[in-house]
């Protein structure tokens, strides 16, 4: 007997050795990765280096292949820079309107598509920091819409969300002033229960805000020729070509099997072999990119959703969830003509870039710097809001209720700084990412699951992903008074009710 008690304490003693051995291990593997290789987000999650997080965590939300069987390459369609209607010293007028229209984006019958001043997409509103912006808009669908500014830092009338319908044949001004600095935004429809569908139909559009500090950057800022805009979504067409939106609907998020990109299938672009600066959108309603470069070469992200990083970061892989933005320069200089590169979505092709031009052996250097943006990651206050995201299909909730126009969810003052930690509460090893989007500013991400954030999120956001199980803390301050939508930006997510209010006095 006391042979067998010695041999089970002995078996027992290795069992507990062997347990916090491996513990330790990956600890130390995931502290050393954050410290040391803050620009691989995605290996994180991968199974490789994180068993923890389950087998590709980082793809759960993706339920279409990409195919992009299109037989030829085409060249990259770019949204028009839309001319003002008039323009001062101090103001900018511009009008928008959504249309329903046809867009032929490959062989066969054209597709019936919505379009802002067009068939499909909308044109890019330059704005910049002190502006006064006025904007016409004009909805000319048979249906309700709504103008939402994704990212804009401005007061909750104008910021229209599902409060603000406009009527078929309706019309609305948006007056406001831009108070925040340089940064790739968006627009986009917000009408209650219809977003994943209006935007499904091609209702997305860009603004670009500049300010001094962008004037000054030594950037690629020349557009369409080292300076793209990159709308990327995902589409299904049916045998006629046609979106067929309510057929293919999925409660859990749309997704499609073909890749457009600002509405051209297969595209390319022709560069000269100099830095290039791409601004990446993800306009899909679902789907979640994680862009690298085919010769899995570094690239620079540059700026997040609401402006420049403090400094370019060396990235090889970046994810991008629906709603988030990023802007990435990719040194060409050491290409020839003739050369290729193509920008990938895992094994999907995305974009290919050809330089058709030699014209710079040394490359020119990214500015260091490029921001100011100071963040106190060691602020271990109580949070002033704990916030949860649960379920998924047609269950998903935040803290446990679904969208209610009528009821307000939380309270919050103008210019008081806040701490938010929200947790999605989907399983690890089965639960989808949500995508989180708070309107009316931008904030800063503090830290996810205790871990300060990649340097690639140390910058102002908009939107952020929740990985199942995580919590994450945000610094929030609004500017603007009102009630503010926050939500998943799973647009079939966010229709189904996973949304809240939150009053700001
Ligand atoms: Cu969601």
């Amino acid at each position: 007997m006391k042979k067998n008690t010695l041999i089970t304490l002995f078996l027992f003693s290795l069992l507990l050795l062997i347990v916090v051995s491996i513990t330790l291990l990956l600890n130390f593997n995931k502290t050393n990765r954050l410290l040391t290789n803050n620009e691989d987000r995605t290996g994180m999650f991968n199974t490789d280096t994180n068993p923890m997080m389950g087998n590709g965590q980082m793809r759960s939300n993706n339920t279409a292949d990409i195919i992009n069987d299109s037989q030829t390459q085409n060249k990259l369609k770019l949204p028009p820079l839309l001319e003002s209607d008039q323009e001062t010293s101090t103001d900018i007028f511009y009008t928008l309107t959504t249309q329903s229209g046809t867009t032929a984006f490959k062989d066969g019958p054209l597709t019936e598509t919505y379009g802002y001043n067009g068939s499909y997409l909308g044109p890019i509103l330059r704005i910049r920091k002190g502006q006064n912006v006025h904007l016409t808009t004009i909805n000319k669908l048979n249906e309700n819409t709504s103008f939402h500014w994704h990212g804009l830092k401005i007061p909750s009338n104008v910021d229209g969300g599902p409060h603000s319908p406009i009527q078929p044949d309706g019309t609305a001004t948006v007056d406001f002033t831009v108070m925040q600095e340089a940064a790739t935004l968006w627009f986009h429809p917000h009408p209650e229960g219809l977003t994943g569908e209006q935007v499904y139909n091609g209702l997305a559009g860009l603004i670009y805000i500049e300010d001094e500090n962008s004037d000054a950057l030594d950037l690629p800022k020349d557009y369409g020729v080292n300076d793209f805009p990159i709308i990327i979504q995902d589409r299904f067409f049916d045998e006629n070509n046609q979106f067929n939106y309510e057929d293919i609907r999925n409660i859990n998020g749309t997704q499609g099997d073909t890749l457009l990109v600002n509405g051209t299938i297969s595209p390319y672009i022709e560069v000269k072999n100099e830095q290039i600066r791409l601004r990446l959108v993800n306009g899909s309603n679902a789907r979640n990119y994680q862009f690298k470069l085919s010769n899995e070469e570094f690239f620079s992200q540059i700026a997040s959703d609401g402006g420049f990083l403090n400094e370019p970061i060396q990235m090889d892989t970046l994810q991008l969830v629906p709603g988030e933005r990023a802007e990435i320069a990719i040194d060409l200089s050491d290409y020839k003509n003739g050369d290729t590169l193509q920008l990938m979505d895992g094994n999907a092709e995305v974009l290919s870039i050809k330089i058709v031009e030699e014209i710079d052996p040394d490359g020119i250097p990214l500015p260091k710097t490029l921001n100011d943006i100071s963040t106190n990651f060691d602020n271990v206050s109580v949070p002033d809001k704990e916030m949860t995201f649960s379920g998924m299909g047609n269950m998903v909730a935040i803290d446990g209720k679904q969208f209610d126009m009528n009821r307000i969810n939380l309270r919050a003052k103008k210019g008081i700084t806040e701490i938010w930690e929200i947790t999605n509460l989907n399983a690890m090893m089965s639960g989808m990412i949500h995508p989180f989007h708070l309107h009316g500013v931008q904030f800063k991400v503090l830290d996810r699951n205790g871990e300060i954030p990649p340097l690639n999120e140390q910058g102002w956001k908009d939107t952020i992903a929740l990985y199942p199980g995580e919590t994450v803390r945000i610094e929030v301050e609004f500017s603007k008074e009102g009630i503010f939508m926050y939500h998943c930006h799973i647009l079939e997510h966010e229709d189904n009710g996973m949304m809240g209010q939150i009053i700001v006095e």
